[in-house]
């Protein structure tokens, strides 16, 4: 079982806010990136703040620390809290957006292995294991792993204990909730809830798999 967080990467400001009222029962979590950030500003947090809801900022930082610390700041600034950084940037990066995160009180992800299928490329041959690895010393409070590879993020979940795994790749790209859920913390859901006819329905196609609910 595992919550349920939204990829909001819908590029209008006024859909993108109706989609997140219309899911927000359904929902654990938004997760917000470039796309809309980046039509929207980062107000865009302002306006989803009525709905109680944690907002995750995916920037999928990858700087030097500096300029990691410098982005994790506005981050946290703009009422996010939690955000995900790259890991194969190195621990001096990782451990900056962490730092930050805790001085924040928010929480901290490491991408490990993303979902594509183009991730083959460099994400094998025991990367994304040492990137996992890296983000336990470092004290993130989890990583990203694939939903499009259960048996992969099986594998990292061995790595990572009881820190949380967020688990995207479900629907869109193919994954299966029910068979992910069962290895994660929560699946980030993108296009097979904002690009439904009614997103409230589809978020709501979701329920079997949250925890506790
Ligand atoms: P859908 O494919 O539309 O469900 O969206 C998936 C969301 O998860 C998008 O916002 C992606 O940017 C994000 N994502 C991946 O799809 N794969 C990854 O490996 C990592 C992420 C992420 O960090 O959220």
């Amino acid at each position: 079982m595992a919550e349920l967080i939204l990829a909001l990467d819908a590029t209008d400001r006024k859909k993108a806010i109706a989609i997140a009222e219309a899911c927000a029962p359904q929902l654990d979590a938004i997760k917000l990136g470039y796309p809309l950030i980046l039509s929207c500003g980062l107000s865009i947090a302002d306006d989803l703040e009525d709905l109680d809801l944690p907002l995750i900022a995916d920037f999928k930082v990858a700087d030097i620390p500096n300029t990691n610390r410098l982005i994790a700041e506005q981050v946290f600034d703009a009422g996010f809290a939690s955000i995900i950084c790259h890991g194969f940037v190195g621990r001096d990066s990782v451990q900056a957006c962490v730092d930050v995160s805790a001085d924040c009180g928010g929480s901290c992800f490491v991408v490990a292995e993303m979902s594509h299928p183009g991730a083959t490329e460099f994400f094998h041959g025991g990367a994304a294991e040492k990137i996992a690895r890296l983000a336990m010393e470092c004290g993130a409070d989890g990583i990203i792993a694939p939903a499009t590879r259960p048996e992969r993020t099986r594998e990292l979940r061995k790595i990572v204990g009881t820190r949380k795994i967020l688990s995207p790749g479900v629907g869109a790209q193919g994954g299966d909730a029910a068979t992910i859920a069962k290895t994660v913390d929560g699946i980030i859901v993108g296009r097979a809830i904002y690009e439904a006819e009614d997103p409230g329905a589809a978020a709501e196609g979701f329920a079997h798999v949250r925890s506790g609910k």
